[in-house]
């Protein structure tokens, strides 16, 4: 069909063509992703939110077959895709639902990237091939009860003793934490911020499930205790000296949430416009109406502005480079755009909406958890007014 400027008459799912602006590679992993989202995710993630759970176990070797765990990252078993390559995974496993997306995001980004960056060779020999298979399963402890947006003020302390470090604290909403093999945590000692690779099994670990969360409830989140746990000096990252260790590894999470959140949210804007044209009232479809038609455009136009945006970024990011604002900018908007989305869709779908027999209200509750984690609305808001005034307003 073309339109009457002979252009191609625009899809209503992809209104300015964006598909084109990816290669053949790119469009042949995102359609691989989408369908294993299709086939292995959307028949039972609206059961599995209900029931609380994530299947990690079963769906991790699954993930890792695709080279989806740390698929950025070079050697060691890993993909060593681009990062545009990995943001479109994210972006497909997110429309199925934030838990999936969340689950490769904290195995490739959190747990996978520190050791790829910070690890002794020996490190990465020992750990990177079994988490790219999915046969070893991590989790990132940075957040504490008292140290959320400022992890500064972490206090879990790691002390010297002997060829062994002994590990004292409580994380706190840790992604993973009570189904994982490994756990990076982050520590403060006497010469300042350390990261450590803990095994779960080590004695005076121990990892406690959240419970009565209403978002993101295909995930596992735990609060880890550590008493005492001893770890050897084999297993500090080696080139960790600082915050900067961590925050490095966070660049890397937020560039995956924020295409994420426009898969998220094109999710969202697709079962409202199928939603719209099939629920009939007054004798007409709902879409009909000037009102609904006003909602399916606002959403239209923030998904592919999103998607713009993520797309974009993924291209600095494979050419250039990204500096942390820039990362700021696009998971503070793509997030708080992706949200707006799902309240509006959820409003088309009326009282259909607030069940999950619909997908539109569990990614309404999951974004409210993406809204907060890797850094909150606010802390991007802020990191991006220094970026432009040159004025920190953390202190
Ligand atoms: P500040 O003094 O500014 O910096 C300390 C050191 O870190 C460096 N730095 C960064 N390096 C790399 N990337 C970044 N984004 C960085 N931001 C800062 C900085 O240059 C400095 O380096 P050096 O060498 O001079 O020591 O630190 P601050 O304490 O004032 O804090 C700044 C702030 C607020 C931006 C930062 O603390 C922050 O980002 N807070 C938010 C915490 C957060 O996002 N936590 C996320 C926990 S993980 C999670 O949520 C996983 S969710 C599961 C999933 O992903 O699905
Ligand atoms: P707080 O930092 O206490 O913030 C509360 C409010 O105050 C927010 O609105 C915040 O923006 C605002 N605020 C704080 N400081 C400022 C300021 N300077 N200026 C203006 N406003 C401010 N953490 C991990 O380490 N690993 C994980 O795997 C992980 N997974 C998570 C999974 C889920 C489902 C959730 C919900 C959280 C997870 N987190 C994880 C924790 C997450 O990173 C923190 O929740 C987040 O960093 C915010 O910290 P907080 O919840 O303590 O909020």
């Amino acid at each position: 069909m073309t339109s009457p400027t002979g252009a191609p008459e625009p899809d209503p799912r992809d209104l300015l063509r964006l598909d084109g602006l990816l290669s053949d590679d790119e469009l042949l992993l995102r359609d691989t992703v989408r369908r294993w989202v299709g086939d292995r995710i959307l028949p039972e993630v609206g059961t599995w939110f209900d029931e609380g759970r994530f299947p990690s176990r079963e769906l991790a070797p699954e993930l890792g077959a695709m080279g989806l765990l740390g698929m950025h990252l070079e050697g060691y078993g890993c993909a060593g895709s681009s990062a545009t390559a990995y943001g479109l995974a994210c972006l497909e496993l997110e429309a199925g639902d934030s838990g999936a997306r969340s689950f490769v995001s904290v195995q490739g980004s959190l747990a996978m990237f520190p050791i790829w960056r910070f690890g002794s060779e020996e490190q990465k020999q020992e750990f990177l091939p079994r988490m790219a298979s999915g046969e070893l399963i991590g989790c990132f402890g940075l957040t504490e009860p008292d140290s959320g947006s400022d992890p500064g003020s972490m206090r879990t302390r790691a002390v010297r003793d002997g060829d062994d470090w002994v590990l004292n604290g409580t994380k706190m909403w840790i992604t993973n934490g009570s189904v994982a093999d490994v756990a990076i945590v982050w520590a403060r000692t006497d010469e300042g911020v350390r990261g450590f690779i803990v095994p779960t099994d080590s004695p005076g670990f121990e990892a406690n499930d959240i419970h009565r969360k209403v978002s993101l409830r295909a995930s596992v989140t735990s609060e880890l205790v550590l008493t005492d746990v001893r770890v050897p000096e084999s297993l500090r990252l080696p080139e960790v000296t600082s915050l900067r260790g961590p925050l490095s590894c966070l660049n890397e999470a937020r560039f995956g949430i924020l295409f994420g959140a426009a898969g998220a949210a094109r999710a969202c804007y697709e079962a409202a416009l199928d939603y719209a044209g099939d629920r009939v009232q007054f004798g007409v479809p709902i879409a009909s109406f000037q009102l609904t038609q006003r909602k399916l455009v606002e959403m239209m136009v923030r998904v592919q502005k999103a998607t713009l945006v993520a797309i974009h970024l993924g291209r600095l990011k494979d050419t250039v480079g990204l500096a942390p604002a820039q990362v700021s900018f696009g998971k503070m908007d793509n997030v708080r755009e992706a949200l707006w989305v799902a309240r509006e869709a959820r409003s088309v779908l009326g009282a259909n909406g607030i069940t999950t027999e619909y997908p539109v209200i569990r990614h309404m509750n999951n974004l409210e958890s993406v809204f907060t984690y890797e850094g909150t609305n606010e802390v991007h808001t802020l990191t991006l007014g220094q970026a432009i005034t040159g004025l920190n307003a953390f202190t």
